[in-house]
């Protein structure tokens, strides 16, 4: 490994990928994969949080390397692996329980919106203490910058607090992180409704768009998106789901919404929602292809590679923090 900053970033092996993660997540890798060295996790320790069905799980966690892979995603610059495979992640966890707080993770906002305004009857633990867990990914690796999506933002800041304690208690183990989230325009928000961020636990397929829906799929959610009122193509604050569309087709386009406004005078939605499809389509058409014809060795093999590469960095760090707590080695 080399002196470059480190990024570190995952994605659950649950439900189907969708465009935001990619705008969101995956995107911004594949630009920083060159200035930073990198680590992309498939993150199944996080995944159980909710119930799993085991063998789709497998499915899942290959799926997610492939399409790590068929993005772009170098793995000659760039270790991608499977978190279980590692198991310095789980250890560290425990370590950071015992300095994090009840109130701190009472706070969070992704436990309390999955949970249905925090009533925890029958939710496990495990979801509530999911924050530790990716801060002890973060914080294993001597982390800098951790490109996620905004509904992160929270979480990197307790794996910040987290650091800053231990430090403070221990001596100077850890690097305080930062999150790298990319500009507004990158929240992603459901098709249905777009007053919430576009997710792949939601109800509804046709909240978002899969990286695996075919171009059909693509064609008939763009036609179902829900609008707003008036018939105008404008990017505005007011027509919530209007802006939403206009982002999703100038961050694929490469054009800006001033200049998809321009497109659209005169037109009307029957038009701008028929292009906005070949718009996804022109992207996910030749990503789909990649995607196919990467085999299950071949991810396989490269999930292994990235475990071996980056494990002795995890054990080093693990070492120095047990002898900092007072552990015998
Ligand atoms: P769920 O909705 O089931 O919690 P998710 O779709 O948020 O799942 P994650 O695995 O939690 O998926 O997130 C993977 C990455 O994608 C994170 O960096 C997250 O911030 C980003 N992301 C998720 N949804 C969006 C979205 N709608 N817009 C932009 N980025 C997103
Ligand atoms: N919670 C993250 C996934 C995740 C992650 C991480 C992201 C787990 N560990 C470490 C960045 C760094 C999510 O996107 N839902």
């Amino acid at each position: 490994m080399t002196n470059k900053k480190r990024i570190f970033s995952g994605i659950q092996p649950s439900g189907n990928l969708h465009i935001g993660n990619y705008l969101g997540a995956i995107a911004n890798w594949i630009k920083l994969q060159d200035e930073f060295e990198s680590i992309f996790c498939v993150v199944d320790l996080h995944a159980i949080t909710v119930p799993q069905d085991p063998e789709t799980l497998r499915k899942k966690t290959l799926e997610i390397a492939k399409i790590y892979l068929a993005a772009g995603i170098d793995p000659k610059k760039s270790a991608i692996f499977i978190q279980s495979q590692v198991s310095e992640h789980a250890e560290l966890c425990w370590i950071l329980n015992t300095i994090v707080k009840m109130s701190e993770l009472e706070k969070m906002t992704q436990f309390k919106d999955k949970t249905q305004a925090g009533v925890s009857e029958g939710i496990g633990v495990g979801l509530f203490d999911y924050p530790v867990l990716m801060a002890a990914d973060i914080l294993l690796y001597g982390t800098e910058v951790v490109p996620v999506g905004e509904d992160q933002k929270q979480h990197v800041e307790l794996a910040r607090d987290l650091a800053k304690r231990f430090n403070h208690k221990f001596g100077e183990t850890f690097i305080v992180p930062k999150a790298f989230i990319k500009e507004e325009g990158m929240r992603v928000m459901g098709l249905d409704d777009p007053t919430k961020k576009m997710s792949k636990s939601a109800t509804s397929e046709y909240n978002y768009i899969s990286l695996t829906d075919d171009a059909e799929t693509v064609k008939r959610k763009i036609k179902k998106a829900v609008t707003d009122s008036g018939s105008e193509i404008v990017f505005s604050d007011d027509k919530p789901a209007l802006k939403n569309l206009i982002n999703i087709y100038a961050s694929f386009s490469g054009k800006t919404p001033k200049e998809i406004e321009a497109l659209y005078v005169g037109r009307g939605y029957g038009d701008f929602k028929t292009e906005l499809a070949q718009v996804i389509n022109n992207f996910l058409t030749p990503f789909q292809e990649k995607l196919a014809a990467i085999t299950d060795e071949d991810a396989l093999e490269i999930l292994r590679a990235g475990a071996e590469k980056v494990r002795p960095l995890a054990k080093a760090k693990l070492a120095e923090v047990k002898k900092k707590v007072g552990f015998i080695s």
